[in-house]
């Protein structure tokens, strides 16, 4: 196995076990850089990332940012982080040698696909891997809006709740039409489009750890009839999450969703 990309984050982050699973069964070896979400803010975001020392996290210092999207308050990004990853997120990937930035977890993931020589990860042929994108786009606009959903919960407002719940309809109906086809989502073989899914899926699952918060403002959750509305889309996410490719990545994410 060859190294190829150099992922930094925070960690554990379920936008980085989507390379981890397409890594496991590709036989693609990644390096892995980060710190707890809330270490970031003390760490140089570079492709030579690292924990900085306390006098280096200065007000004048050349690298300080403030967050965009998710992280409240002063960043380190380097100007050559920012040239590789424009927009200024992680997961950031980066080629072995440093000189190409991937962002947007999805092409990450494509990334791994391509270096892997499995046969049906990234499809297995043009127009089937045309047809991967296609569903990897649907999920990055559910996950975009799942994004806005999660870290705004605490001040959930009647309009955020209505539109992430048309988001969800629309997303989850499209995979339960796939599921009620093919095995897999895109086929009969599994293939990057699963595994976005899932993880994606599952992250937007942690609304359930908001139970009260959603109720108290008269909201219910979205996901609460999941089972009877989209019972192939769950059983996919609960039967991915236990191969072992997939298991040995996400630990107990799920643990607490399962006993419900
Ligand atoms: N759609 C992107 C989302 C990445 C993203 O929004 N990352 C946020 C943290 S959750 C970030 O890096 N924010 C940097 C900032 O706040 O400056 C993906 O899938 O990679």
């Amino acid at each position: 196995m060859s190294s190829v990309l150099k992922i930094f984050s925070y960690l554990p982050n379920p936008r980085v076990w989507k390379s981890l699973i397409a890594a496991n069964i590709g036989g693609v070896e990644v390096e892995i850089v980060g710190d707890k979400p809330g270490n970031l803010n003390s760490w140089l975001w570079d492709f030579d990332a690292r924990e900085l020392l306390e006098e280096e996290k200065t007000e004048d210092s050349p690298h300080l940012r403030k967050g965009k999207r998710g992280f409240a308050g002063a960043l380190y990004k380097t100007d050559d982080f920012l040239k590789s990853h424009p927009f200024g997120t992680v997961p950031a990937a980066f080629s072995p040698d440093g000189e190409i930035g991937v962002f947007e977890s999805n092409s990450i993931l494509r990334s791994i696909a391509r270096s892997s020589k499995h046969e049906t990860l990234y499809g297995r042929n043009d127009f089937e891997a045309s047809r991967i994108d296609s569903y990897l786009d649907a999920n990055l606009v559910f996950a975009r809006e799942a994004q806005v959903y999660l870290l705004e919960i605490e001040h959930l407002t009647k309009e955020g709740h209505s539109r992430m719940t048309s988001t969800y309809e629309f997303y989850l109906s499209g995979i339960e039409t796939s599921l009620s086809r093919n095995k897999f989502i895109v086929s009969d073989c599994l293939s990057i489009a699963d595994i976005s899914y899932v993880c994606d899926f599952a992250q937007f699952l942690r609304e359930g750890h908001y139970l009260e918060t959603i109720t108290q403002k008269g909201f219910e959750l979205i996901s609460d009839n999941l089972s009877q509305e989209y019972p192939l889309a769950l059983k996919h996410l609960l039967d991915l999450s236990e191969y072992e490719e997939f298991s040995s990545v996400m630990g107990s994410y799920l643990n607490w969703y399962k006993r419900n």
